[in-house]
């Protein structure tokens, strides 16, 4: 396997798979999956909606697709999904939900990046001479952007509760739902439980080369696969891909504590470094969003510093940065990372 000279804490996508995944993806049993006939991806599929407990899921190539899917099976042209200021669906999808679902995003900012049922209840639209209806509640666990932080059970709960008695649905983009799950010390079962859908992301720091999962009722996932096909995502004998997610499934979660240790030391590493600030509390997970304009040095300027001596840490605005821990960037690793980014600032 080659090794890249970086230390790379751009993202956890950025993972490479485990040998134990090679070897599966070498062996693996296919079939066209388009026809249902790669024992691979069935195996997965039934595998993915047992963990997660519900009636089916369906495999898809990325997890922008997952949520694309998610929010068209949910909705009709003309509503609007709720959604967190900060959402992946609405700042990183290139606005699908607009140009495939047809809805507008509704998004609200909250503190930490967690929605209150109180601060949905307020936006939620009948429909009117002048506003669109509400079509949808979307919740992002974790919050990528607001670094990674975790939807307690409760708050969960109380939203899918006060969103089904009001008949709207709820989809999570549960693309790092297992960090939620370690770092909150319930199952992924027990959160998934009142959601309507739920797209968790296999190629993050779960370590499959790629692949994601929607899971939900039969009929919404029977639905989800026509979406699918629609978007150019039947992927014919794609088994070799699902036999690293099903190790990925299986064999990864464990250890995701070990990146949330190595996201803390980064913080607290970081806090010590004249300039830098990062607020404790929002690091809950393998995220650290931290503010560097303490240094008086842009954030792309910094990101293009570290570059030069071997970490890459991406820029997410010109004040604030983001760094994200995963296996491929052990403890080390992040300790030479701290040691450059307090060279680089005081350059
Ligand atoms: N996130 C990527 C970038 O797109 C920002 C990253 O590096 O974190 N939901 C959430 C919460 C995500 O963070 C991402 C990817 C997705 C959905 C989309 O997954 P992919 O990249 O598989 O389409």
């Amino acid at each position: 396997m080659s090794e890249t000279p970086f230390i790379d804490l751009r993202s956890d996508t950025v993972t490479r798979p485990t040998p134990a995944m090679r070897r599966a993806m070498f062996e693996a049993e296919v079939g066209d999956d388009v026809y249902g006939e790669d024992p691979t991806v069935n195996k997965l599929e039934a595998r993915a909606a047992e963990v997660l407990g519900k009636e089916a899921s369906l495999f898809v190539p990325t997890g922008s697709m997952g949520n694309t899917i998610g929010c068209k099976m949910h909705t009709q042209h003309g509503q609007e999904v709720i959604c967190e200021a900060r959402a992946h669906i609405l700042n990183y999808e290139l606005s699908m939900l607009a140009w495939f679902s047809g809805c507008l995003a509704r998004p609200i900012h909250a503190d930490r990046g967690v929605l209150s049922w109180e601060q949905i209840r307020r936006e939620i639209r009948p429909l009117g001479p002048h506003a669109a209806p509400t079509g949808l509640i979307e919740i992002e666990n974790t919050n990528n952007l607001a670094g990674g932080s975790v939807y307690p059970l409760e708050t969960i709960d109380e939203i899918c509760d006060g969103a089904h008695a009001l008949g709207l649905k709820v989809h999570m983009d549960g693309a790092r739902v297992f960090n939620a799950a370690a770092a909150c010390g319930h199952t992924v079962r027990e959160i998934a439980a009142k959601c309507d859908s739920v797209m968790f992301c296999l190629s993050k720091g779960l370590g499959a080369p790629a692949g994601s999962m929607l899971v939900g009722t039969r009929e919404a996932i029977d639905r989800g696969r026509r979406l699918r096909k629609r978007l150019g995502g039947g992927m014919r004998q794609v088994g070799v891909l699902a036999a690293a997610g099903l190790i990925a499934l299986d064999e990864m979660p464990q250890r995701l504590g070990e990146d949330h240790a190595n996201a803390r030391l980064l913080a607290e590493g970081f806090k010590q470094i004249p300039g830098i600030d990062v607020d404790l509390a929002t690091v809950e997970t393998n995220i650290v969003i931290f503010d560097v304009s303490g240094t008086g040095i842009a954030a792309p300027e910094i990101s293009a510093r570290l570059k030069a001596r071997g970490v890459l840490i991406n820029a997410v605005n010109p004040r604030l940065m983001r760094a994200v821990t995963h296996f491929d960037a052990g403890r080390a690793a992040c300790e030479t990372a701290l040691r450059v980014m307090g060279e680089v600032t005081r350059q």
